[in-house]
């Protein structure tokens, strides 16, 4: 029976369970459509990533002698389920529909409408991209009152058998993350970053995105990241030789006018297809074994990958649809604008944010300790926040922006992905990167008229969920030093937040 095979924007992988056993008579189907490319507005190098990086995978397709249907942007189909329409019309020989299972919800329920809408059988293969299936997780889950990163990341150690010798982790140790906490000096020297000049393909795309998607952040103009899978695995390769020996250290180090620092700006490539988690994995402990990098960055990076990204994958497809509805701390401030334009005071979220316009991308301690936490803080609405995160960053898809938005950043999952809100005053940022020194705010000051933001918010974050998040064991220092402070001092702070959150678009 012929078949015809979709091919989603980050399903982007040769070794893809759906183009597994394609035969002479099967069509692959790969579509930019209205409905994927608008359905929160991405950055614009998130959409010239996917829409060239697809462009170039179906050209690879062809080569291999698959026969490709190709729907382009300019073609105006309006959704992928128009799309597939489009194709069984033009073929009406291909008698089923066959799909890698997606990456969101939304489009798994517009998939799950097709059989009876096409009269044909749709059959969804399991994404063994992942190490861990669905199931899997499931079964891990299962019995469970609390679901903990830590114990689940072993249970991946043990089964992949990544940094593992005689069943017992290499270095004694599952975890080094004590280690891994240092700010960057200023005499650290940063290694460069690999940029990839654009192609014809690019090119076009790029002219396309910069018409077609003119109001959308950011400029497609700037985009260099690679488009292939040979330029991702270069790309990886370069970080493994150049950033990766001190990732463990400078993980959470933030520094002014530095993107990158020591980060591998892969993730965009895993999510899409581009790089496969298992190669990436075994480069990281080769470079391990052979002596070129620490343990504590070996095992730091590979945590990220089979540790936390299958984690939030597996509690994602859990807990979808109703996790999405969550807000525990019923946070619900409008975005302020600058979250847009970088247009604030605040030096930390100015870098933040204009690293994020510039390139769809921040790291995860600017994703998570400033942005993030400022919108914790400030009590934004997480529906807005989120939103915000799945548009702007280029590794955005719902099944890994969701839960590290909604519960690890704002603690709207009451704990179910962290133990605790990562709330923090600018101390955090202060002790983890050299923006304070450039700011219009004093990061030592609470209460006074130029005072840090941050710190009058996060004691007013407390006072205001005392209710809520009082009871938790891992919160109880916090609020022993709220305690601590005198009536009148407690006061003045509330009075201080009050002002700061009614003229939070100034701030
Ligand atoms: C993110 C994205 C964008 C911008 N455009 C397309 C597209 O035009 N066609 C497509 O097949 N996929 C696109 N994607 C990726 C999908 O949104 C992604 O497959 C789903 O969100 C599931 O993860
Ligand atoms: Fe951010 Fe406050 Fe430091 Fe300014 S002083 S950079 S607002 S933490």
């Amino acid at each position: 029976m012929a078949k015809l095979i979709l091919v989603l924007g980050d399903q982007l992988s040769p070794a893809l369970s759906s183009l597994r056993d394609v035969q002479p008579q099967d069509r692959v189907l790969m579509a930019e459509v209205a409905s994927e490319a608008s359905y929160t507005p991405h950055h614009k190098q998130k959409i010239v990533l996917i829409f060239s990086a697809m462009r170039h995978f179906a050209a690879v397709l062809q080569q291999q002698g698959i026969q490709v249907s190709y729907i382009d942007y300019q073609q105006k189909v309006s959704s992928l389920t128009e799309a597939v329409a489009i194709e069984l019309r033009r073929h009406p020989q291909l008698q089923q529909i066959c799909i890698t299972e997606c990456g969101e919800y939304r489009l798994e329920q517009e998939i799950q409408s097709w059989q009876s809408q096409f009269q044909r059988p749709v059959v969804q293969l399991e994404d063994d991209r992942f190490i861990a299936s669905k199931a899997m997780f499931r079964h891990w889950a299962q019995d469970r009152k609390q679901y903990r990163m830590e114990y689940f990341y072993r249970e991946m150690r043990r089964y992949t058998g990544l940094l593992m010798q005689d069943g017992l982790p290499v270095g004694g140790q599952w975890n080094f993350d004590a280690s891994n906490r240092k700010a960057l000096s200023a005499k650290q020297q940063l290694p460069p970053v690999l940029r990839f000049e654009p192609d014809e393909i690019t090119q076009q795309v790029i002219a396309l995105v910069q018409q077609q998607f003119a109001t959308n952040m950011g400029n497609a103009e700037q985009f260099s990241y690679a488009v292939t899978g040979k330029q991702a695995r270069q790309a990886f390769l370069h970080f493994v030789e150049h950033q990766l020996p001190l990732f463990g250290d400078y993980q959470d180090a933030m520094q002014l006018d530095e993107p990158h620092l020591f980060h591998s700006i892969c993730s965009m490539y895993l999510n899409c297809g581009l790089l496969d988690v298992r190669w990436v994995c075994q480069k990281v402990e080769l470079a391990y074994k052979e002596g070129k990098v620490p343990l504590n960055a070996a095992e730091g990076f590979i945590r990220q990958l089979i540790g936390w990204r299958e984690f939030v994958r597996g509690l994602y497809w859990l807990l979808m649809p109703e996790y999405k509805e969550r807000n525990f701390l019923q946070a619900q401030t409008p975005l302020p604008g600058y979250y847009w334009t970088a247009q604030t005071k605040m030096r930390c979220m100015q870098q933040a944010i204009s690293h994020t316009i510039e390139h769809a991308y921040s790291h995860h301690i600017q994703r998570l300790m400033v942005t993030g936490n400022f919108a914790l803080l400030a009590g934004l609405s997480v529906e807005q926040v989120c939103n915000w995160y799945l548009a702007v960053y280029a590794d955005a898809y719902e099944w890994v922006e969701l839960p590290n938005t909604l519960g690890m950043a704002l603690f709207a999952d009451e704990g179910v992905l962290a133990s605790k809100p990562y709330a923090a005053s600018g101390k955090y940022i202060q002790r983890m990167s050299n923006y304070c020194k450039s700011c219009a705010y004093d990061v030592a000051e609470t209460t006074s008229p130029n005072a840090c933001p941050f710190n009058a918010l996060y004691w007013n974050f407390l006072e205001r969920n005392q209710a809520l998040l009082s009871g938790n064991a891992r919160m109880q220092l916090s609020y022993q030093n709220w305690y601590r402070k005198s009536d009148e001092e407690r006061a003045q702070i509330s009075d201080k937040a009050r002002q700061l959150l009614i003229h939070l678009e100034q701030l």
